[in-house]
């Protein structure tokens, strides 16, 4: 394979392990666990990899010598720059405990380990792809690992290959699944480890002892470059109105760390939306109104960044698509059925008042894409429904209005975007690369201690990586009842936007003086080599959340 020169020269990058990790280690048991709500429910569902402790690692001065052991990994969801690092991490994990240990890769997600569709990972592979952005080392995919004939299909694979610790890369729903599988694999006494690993680029899956996922430093870097640009440009020109729509399926992490990155004239976040219980009518007002303000002083130009999740969290329309994912559950065969002209009705024909009412006055768009399939999680697809576009057209016509009131003098251009594949596979920063090099090893030292049901954990990211913490958290300890495909399920939960922590804090006492003066702020690319300030600094949203600063 050709290689640019940035590759050849990244290829050499060794990524810094944290200090505990460069010697043998001992796993160290802190407290019992309980999971964060519902526990009654959750232990019932998992008796035998409920309430385990939580683990450290230390170093271990008499250290036994290591057997060989072969695993299997599996890159499942959407892309996040570094998972090749947690591969590569794992391979020199693996193989630091015996030289004679496997990693075999299933294909294409969580499907390929169903169909045992795999490759074995060889040095001269994992070298490959070594600080390298993607999954196309094995590639990865959303199929869904639910059932329990999906589970003993894959066990049949994982005993042929005498696979002892399957390693699981994933977000919040693969790794409610891993925690599944793991619970099932302890009731049959499968002998087979399966640990998690924290990865999306949304930046929604993190508590305490996972301070981020891993993706998120890297793809809000890329986006916030790009922003950066376009804001260049948009004070260069002084004419247009960009719309930006940010990746990020449900929490606004993505777009708050770009604002505060950047600086620009508005930022929605879906959090604060549905907190004030405002209606699209007031976003559109709140944009309108600084877009008037702007103008009066002469600037017909500015940014609005807005998140992809944002239309599930505007209250009335998460009533409408909760009763809608019911609906559409319950009636799929027939729904099938119905001719794409007559869905619309259909649906308006079958929903309560109500939600029929809000779901009537939908542009046709918008309508069409809530009422297409899910993901297999059950998801609505947001990154297809433009939000961008809807925003700034209603914007266009309130301005319109105000113009005939005589409120609004300016002219209003608007451009759009929307940022997410663009970021999901750029090669990871030197944070990203160092710390999923670091979730690989840990999850490879995770199961030197036999451990099941984990997620691989490493904190104290906003210090030097040879000094990060790390160890393994029980997958269950995440874990609430949520409403799935119209039934209680128990799942990882979400962390949202929290309005009181420190980064919304901060954009929220910054944002009316960026909304009316033109403060952009230029981040630049990525940078990989030169002064730690400019190429190892964390994403501001870690650094405000674990320092405040
Ligand atoms: P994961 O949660 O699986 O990491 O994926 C996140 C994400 O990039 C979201 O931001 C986005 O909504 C979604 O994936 C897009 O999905 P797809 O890759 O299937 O188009």
């Amino acid at each position: 394979m050709k290689k640019s020169a940035l590759q050849k020269a990244r290829a050499a990058y060794q990524p810094k392990l944290p200090i505990v990790l460069t010697g043998a280690v001992k796993a160290v048991e802190g407290n019992a666990t309980e999971s964060v709500a519902d526990q009654e429910e959750i232990k019932k569902l998992f008796p035998n990899t409920y309430g385990l402790p939580e683990l450290k690692f230390e170093k271990n001065p008499s250290p036994s010598v290591g057997t060989p052991i072969n695993v299997g990994v599996i890159l499942s969801g959407g892309q996040a720059p570094g998972g090749h690092n947690v591969i590569s991490g794992l391979f020199d994990g693996i193989k630091k405990i015996h030289k004679d240990s496997h990693l075999y890769g299933f294909l294409m997600g969580p499907g390929g380990f169903v169909d045992h569709q795999y490759i074995e990972l060889t040095n001269e592979i994992i070298d490959e792809y070594r600080n390298t952005g993607g999954f196309d080392i094995i590639g990865s995919g959303r199929t869904k690992l639910e059932s329990k004939e999906q589970f003993d299909k894959g066990l049949e694979i994982l005993k042929k290959l005498d696979i002892k610790a399957l390693v699981i890369i994933g977000g919040d729903d693969s790794n409610t699944n891993a925690a599944i599988l793991a619970e099932y694999y302890k009731s049959i006494n499968a002998g087979v480890q399966v640990i998690g690993c924290p990865k999306t680029i949304d930046g929604d899956l993190k508590n305490d002892m996972i301070e981020t996922s891993f993706g998120f430093d890297t793809a809000t870097k890329v986006y916030s470059e790009v922003i950066g640009n376009i804001q260049k440009d948009c004070n260069s020109a002084k004419k247009y109105w960009h719309f930006i729509k940010l990746m990020g399926r449900s929490a606004s992490h993505i777009a708050l760390e770009c604002a505060l990155q950047t600086q620009p004239n508005v930022c929605i976040v879906s959090e604060e939306v549905e907190e004030k219980n405002m209606t699209l009518a007031d976003i559109v007002d709140n944009i309108a109104g600084i877009v008037a303000k702007r103008a009066a002083k002469g600037d017909n130009f500015g940014i609005v960044l807005i998140p992809e999740g944002l239309i599930e969290f505007i209250p009335a329309m998460k009533k409408l698509i909760a009763e809608l994912n019911d609906l559409l559950a319950a009636n799929a065969t027939e729904f099938a059925t119905v001719a794409a002209a007559g869905q619309r009705q259909y649906i308006i024909d079958h929903l309560s008042a109500e939600n029929a009412a809000v779901y009537a006055s939908l542009p046709e768009g918008v309508a069409r894409q809530l009422s297409l399939d899910r993901d297999p999680h059950g998801n609505v697809q947001v990154s297809l429904i433009e939000t961008e576009k809807l925003l700034s057209e209603m914007v266009g016509r309130r301005l319109a209005e105000m113009k005939a009131e005589g409120s609004y003098t300016g002219k209003f251009s608007a451009l759009h975007h929307f940022f997410g594949y663009e970021g999901r596979c750029a090669d990871p920063s030197n944070f990203d690369a160092d710390y999923c090099y670091a979730l690989g090893f840990n999850a490879a030292c995770l199961i030197n201690s036999g451990v099941t049901g984990y997620m691989s954990s490493v904190r104290n990211l906003t210090k030097p990586s040879v000094q990060w913490i790390t160890g393994g958290i029980p997958i269950t300890m995440m874990m609430n009842m949520e409403r799935r495909h119209g039934a209680m399920k128990p799942v990882i939960q979400k962390a949202l936007v929290r309005l009181d922590g420190a980064p919304f804090r901060k954009f929220a006492a910054k944002r009316d003086e960026w909304a009316l003066n033109t403060c952009y702020m230029y981040p630049g690319p990525i940078q990989y080599f030169g002064p730690a300030e400019v190429c190892d600094q964390p994403s501001m949203t870690l650094r405000y959340e674990q320092e405040g600063k």
